[in-house]
């Protein structure tokens, strides 16, 4: 490990062998459970971290309370002018922070460092987007009056967000809540909390260099009960949760019980449609990083390939080689291309998803295993796999977080499209083809029932610029660029009289 450097990056980050795990602002304080996090590349004991307990829990949110009532008030360009801020020191800290990810999530090093890029490309994005914050204007039915529509800022927004992206979910959200005037608590997942703490030190020295209140940036490092605390609290007036659908579907009753707002970024089940028209060079690599990137745990990964009949033979032949040049193992040596999974639980999901896939009667034609050796000391690195299916197996319409690729035949493209959409899920889709026809077909109303739909590029790897997110049990929320911050917003329209008459509209007359 000290080849790569790790204690060099701990310490550049702020990580100590014990933290604290919440932090309202500049401070930090805890008074829950210890919890290590460990590394899934080695095994070792990365470092340890105090968790939030009720207390802790209290004071963050009456702190973030009364900064709200400051924060709202700084104009929102100036707000942008802090997410600027926060965008050069993700410039600075991206070797070291691209390199904690990679360590303590387990994802290769280039997409540490990608996600790290997208933070910064969050944060320019957030910039431009502080003085365009525009609403409508209308024309009134009345004379003399005038009407036009504006939005405020909410309040505080709740993050709750998954290991599989520790770091960059997180900015999305805040780059976006702050320059709509909210304040952020976030809550990361216990099973990456360093990466959190790295952020918020990261965070502290813009809060402080630009003397800011208190409770603007908050994190709690805590367990589901605080989460669900956080869910439950009517103070909170968006929660935007990234993980589970099972998770998803309780976090979205629960705040719309309350009237609160939610954004749910749950399970994808992506597929990409490879047609007898498509580049298959191309075909072949994107289907390999979507299904191998972060060991096959991003949301957007390739779960499925719908191959046309008459390529099926080659395509597969051809993944059957690409998956023997795979090289597996430490994903902080840039050799490798995949690295391990998140923990030991996700090896068993693994293990006993492939079991059930054969149980169904899947083919596997390059077998799964988990791998052992001194490299794979941690017991976290499994070989990516590929099975023959049927579309309507079980386990294909169930998401497991792991590198497990389907392949699926068809003869038309309505057919393929059918199959494509015959999941619970709709985040990401794709087709790789050549043929003008078919690429629109596949983008038209009768196409991609998802949040996003490609043509000639895999499922995942989105840029920050679009609205990113998906349909039916991927909950419907979209995060990041287009129009997204207007979810992070509240929705006025105002109407002003400037005569000395009230005309009442609809033309009700009412005298007295
Ligand atoms: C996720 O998996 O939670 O599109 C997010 C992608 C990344 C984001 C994935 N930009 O793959």
């Amino acid at each position: 490990i000290k080849d790569f450097g790790i204690e060099k990056t701990l310490r550049n980050l702020g990580i100590k062998d014990e933290n604290k795990g919440t932090s309202v602002g500049g401070e930090y304080f805890a008074s829950g459970k210890m919890i290590e996090s460990f590394s899934p590349v080695d095994g070792e004991l990365i470092s340890k971290v105090e968790t939030s307990a009720e207390s802790d829990y209290s004071r963050v949110v009456e702190t973030a309370q009364n900064a709200f009532k400051e924060f709202r008030l700084i104009p929102a360009p100036k707000r942008g002018e802090l997410v600027r801020q926060l965008g050069q020191k993700l410039r600075q800290y991206k070797d070291d922070l691209g390199k904690l990810v990679s360590y303590e999530m387990g994802k290769s090093l280039q997409e540490g460092l990608g996600e790290v890029q997208e933070m910064i490309d969050i944060c320019d994005f957030a910039v431009g987007l502080s003085r365009q914050l525009h609403g409508f204007t209308m024309h009134s039915e009345r004379p003399g009056h005038r009407m036009y529509e504006q939005y405020h800022p909410l309040g505080i927004v709740g993050i709750i967000t998954a290991f599989n992206f520790p770091v960059a979910v997180w900015s999305w959200n805040t780059a976006l809540a702050w320059i709509c005037g909210n304040v952020t608590i976030w809550k990361p997942s216990e099973k990456t909390p360093l990466c959190a703490i790295a952020c918020q030190n990261i965070m502290i020295e813009v809060l402080r260099e630009n003397n800011l209140p208190e409770g603007i940036s908050s994190v709690l490092v805590a367990d589901h009960e605080i989460g669900q605390k956080l869910v439950d609290d009517k103070r909170v007036s968006l929660i935007s949760f990234t993980g589970s659908t099972r998770v998803g579907r309780m976090v979205s009753s629960k705040v719309a019980e309350r009237f609160g707002k939610s954004i749910l970024e749950l399970g994808g089940n992506n597929a990409i449609i490879i047609s007898k028209d498509a580049d298959l060079d191309m075909s072949i690599i994107g289907a390999v990083f979507g299904a191998v990137g972060t060991a096959g745990q991003r949301c957007t990964s390739t779960r499925r390939l719908i191959i046309h009949e008459s390529v099926y033979d080659e395509v597969k032949n051809r993944l059957v080689k690409a998956y023997g040049q795979l090289k597996i193992g430490n994903p902080l040596d840039e050799n490798n291309h995949v690295g391990p999974l998140i923990d030991r639980d996700a090896v068993d999901q693994y293990q006993k998803s492939i079991e059930k896939c054969k149980q169904e009667g899947g083919n596997f034609v390059v077998e799964g295993a988990v791998l052992e050796g001194e490299e794979y000391a941690s017991g976290c690195y499994v070989k990516p796999c590929i099975a023959e299916v049927e579309n309507s197996y079980e386990i294909v319409q169930h998401e497991t977080f792991a590198p497990i690729l389907y392949l699926i035949k068809y003869s038309t493209l309505e057919e393929a499209i059918a199959i494509q959409n015959d999941v619970p899920q709709g985040l990401s889709s794709a087709i790789m083809t050549q043929n003008l026809r078919e690429a629109e077909l596949f983008l038209s109303h009768a196409g991609s029932d998802c949040g996003i739909a490609n043509v000639n590029i895999g499922t995942s790897g989105a840029e920050i610029g679009g609205a990113f997110g998906g349909e039916k049990e991927t909950g419907g929320g979209r995060e990041s660029g287009s129009d997204v911050w207007k979810y992070y917003m509240r929705r006025q329209t105002n109407t002003i009289n400037y005569t000395a008459q009230l005309p009442l509209a609809q033309g009700i007359k009412f005298d007295l």
